[in-house]
């Protein structure tokens, strides 16, 4: 390489790297949505969806949308945070797993682990500097004619068990289930507006309801991601 071509490719590797996209790039705007009712039915959701946005990991015979996938978005509503999802999915796996039974340890090994990764599911997480919330949802209804599990607010070591999410869940004429819920984030934070949420996700998708739980680690597929958000 001459000198030429070696000064040109240092100034192209500074550049490049100076218009590198900051993270805050991927901050979304958090769409307004008119008053909808909290029935599970999606019709009343004009905004976009997010598909394919989060990322796979677990079992590598996981063969596609046939198997599992899921769409899903955020609106704003006065002050409540609304949430909706599309979970299409080949076998059903899920059921209601109080709090209580949330830690599962393996009869072999000894381990302990979340028992919610053994059954269809959905852990949603809502962060900021000063709030954490945590909520385990089925696609389906499991308790008390809603699909959330629990929820939590606090850090990990102090989480304090609340009831603020209002969620329903049918299935469509597709087949698809479809969720539906609402988060008012008064209840939630105590004082408006919260600054940036950072909003995670875990999709859990398991097909074996028959199959012995220590051999669902070996069946267990999730996609998993982590956006920022703001409210206009
Ligand atoms: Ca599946
Ligand atoms: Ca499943």
């Amino acid at each position: 390489m001459n000198a030429m071509k070696y000064w040109f490719t240092c100034i192209l590797v500074v550049v490049c790297m100076m218009e590198l996209p900051a993270w805050q790039s991927a901050d979304r705007l958090i769409p307004q949505l008119g008053k909808i009712t909290i029935d599970g039915r999606l019709n009343d959701w004009s905004v976009p969806f997010y598909k394919n946005d989060l990322t796979k990991a677990g079992r590598a015979d996981f063969h596609g949308p046939d198997d599992f996938s899921i769409e899903y978005a955020l609106a704003q509503s006065g002050d409540d945070l609304l949430i909706a999802i599309r979970w299409s999915d080949d076998v059903l796996d899920s059921r209601y797993i109080p709090r209580d039974s949330a830690r599962w340890r393996h009869p072999t090994t000894g381990n302990a682990m979340d028992r919610m990764y053994l059954y269809d599911g959905i852990k949603l997480q809502l962060q900021t500097d000063s709030l954490q919330y945590e909520a385990w949802l089925a696609p389906t209804v499991v308790a008390n004619g809603s699909p959330v599990q629990w929820e939590t607010r606090g850090p990990r070591n102090n989480r304090v068990a609340v009831n603020l999410m209002e969620a329903n869940s049918v299935k469509d004429s597709n087949g698809v289930y479809t969720l539906e819920m609402r988060l008012n984030l008064m209840a939630l934070a105590g004082q408006l507006p919260i600054e940036k949420p950072q909003v995670s996700w875990v999709m859990i998708d398991q097909d074996s309801p028959e199959a012995a739980l220590a051999s669902k680690l070996e069946t267990l597929v999730y996609f998993h991601g982590r956006s920022s958000y703001f409210f206009n």
